[in-house]
């Protein structure tokens, strides 16, 4: 039985079992992050308020990626992947309500086409965060048509796409979504509401169940999911029954509300200071295949009556990113084996990636990773795939430019990638597992 991953003890070849036939080992972006000049969504006009974004940035032309088809697919080929999670904007592809805009369907068309030419499998997001203006002028994610408007796009998206697309992730990261735009009110459309805040949350799980249903019946051989952002939360002082009730409290508030209700076909909230929800909603039962797990961060958290939830997070003692996140891949480990005793489902890891503008952390951080993968798998658990947060870097949200997640870099003066370390080690575990793939 393979040892748990740790950064300062990580096999050279961190596959130390044989990986599920078929293990998708790719890199997620998103359209918004990436494309460059998506002026028709609620960011871009967050982003023009004075102080909205670090440094003054606004996405602008991002990596300018729209441009660049052939050329970063091209980089994806080249890191061995097989597998590669994109976005589409619903502000390009619907511009005005009920307006389709056909360039830009064909644009996403030919970018899928580009994917299957070089071999690698699209998984493709309906919603990153990024809603058309129109659709937030009218309340977002908890006006009364937004479920509906959501489904949709998603037939849309199934009935032009379906056939180029089999691995569908309805919403990226809900609960952060939820948090970030209507608890903290920091992101669009910047409230700090706990009663919309569960009226969000309701929006997206009742998108998230219509889109499923459209989905399901305009791609039947279609794999269907979302994309939750889990972090590992542990107390901060063991010995203090309230920190451990504040950590248990994030993980039942924050981790496990979106696929519990998945799981359980019931929207429910209990979280001090919000309204309760207990909501049956039939539809969102099998509404799911498989689990989408983004994960980053531990953190250690104590009891605090003044943060959202009581919660106040902290950082554990190990390597730090530029984020000043703690990097702990045995976390992963964790939230694996968590997921899936809890849902019996699937497991895909949709995000996972470091913050590194030096680029000499993430070799490890991706070896690290790697080995949780496959301890997971040597304890009988069914993890999928691994998509690594990013391929470039990118309009980092309210981070700006500050951040770098990209295992290329980019010049965003002159648009040109820069492989960073981590290209050559990506590649070398892209090699790994296609030659354990091919003695299977
Ligand atoms: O860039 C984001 C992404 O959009 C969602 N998950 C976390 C990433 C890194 O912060």
């Amino acid at each position: 039985m393979p040892s748990q991953p740790r950064f300062d003890a990580v096999p050279e070849n961190p596959f130390v079992v044989p990986m599920p036939k078929g293990f998708l080992w790719g890199v997620a972006t998103s359209a918004h992050q990436v494309d460059g000049n998506t002026t028709g969504n609620d960011w871009a006009r967050f982003e023009r308020q004075p102080g909205a974004i670090a440094g003054g940035a606004v996405s602008g032309p991002a990596a300018d990626h729209w441009n660049r088809l052939a050329e970063d697919t091209e980089l994806i080929r080249r890191l061995g992947a097989n597998a590669h999670r994109l976005s589409l904007e619903w502000s390009r592809l619907e511009p005005r309500p009920d307006r389709w805009d056909e360039a830009a369907w064909d644009h996403a068309e030919e970018e899928l086409s580009l994917l299957h030419g070089a071999g690698i499998e699209p998984m493709l997001t309906l919603l990153h965060f990024t809603l058309p203006a129109w659709l937030a002028e009218r309340g977002g994610l908890t006006a009364a048509e937004f479920p509906g408007r959501f489904e949709t796009f998603a037939a849309e998206a199934g009935r032009r796409l379906g056939t180029r697309v089999r691995l569908w992730c309805t919403v990226n990261e809900p609960n952060v979504a939820m948090l970030y735009g209507y608890v903290t009110g920091q992101w669009p459309p910047c409230r700090r509401d706990p009663a919309l805040a569960a009226q969000a949350f309701t929006g997206l799980l009742q998108g998230h169940a219509l889109a499923a249903r459209a989905l399901r019946r305009e791609v039947p051989d279609g794999r269907i999911g979302a994309a939750v952002h889990l972090v590992q939360a542990e107390p901060l002082r063991r010995w203090w029954l309230p920190d451990r009730l504040a950590a248990a409290q994030v993980r039942s508030g924050f981790n496990w509300p979106f696929y519990d209700a998945v799981r359980d076909g019931v929207i429910r909230l209990r979280l001090p200071g919000f309204p309760r929800l207990e909501e049956p909603l039939a539809e969102l039962r099998g509404s799911a295949d498989f689990v989408g797990i983004n994960y980053y961060r531990r953190n250690l958290v104590g009891f605090d009556p003044r943060a959202p939830g009581w919660a106040s997070l902290h950082q554990g003692p190990g390597r730090l990113s530029d984020a000043g996140v703690e990097l702990h891949p045995e976390g992963l480990l964790v939230l694996l084996r968590q997921a899936w005793t809890r849902y019996q489902l699937p497991l895909i890891v949709t995000e996972n990636g470091v913050a590194d503008a030096g680029g000499h952390l993430r070799p490890v951080y991706l070896r690290a990773h790697a080995h949780a993968l496959a301890c997971a798998v040597a304890e009988g658990i069914p993890v999928q795939g691994y998509f690594h947060w990013t391929l470039l870097d990118n309009f980092e949200w309210t981070d700006g430019y500050a951040l770098r997640f990209g295992l290329y870099r980019v010049d965003f003066s002159s648009q040109e990638r820069i492989p960073t370390p981590g290209v050559t080690e990506f590649r070398r575990l892209a090699e790994l597992l296609r030659k354990q793939q091919a003695q299977s």
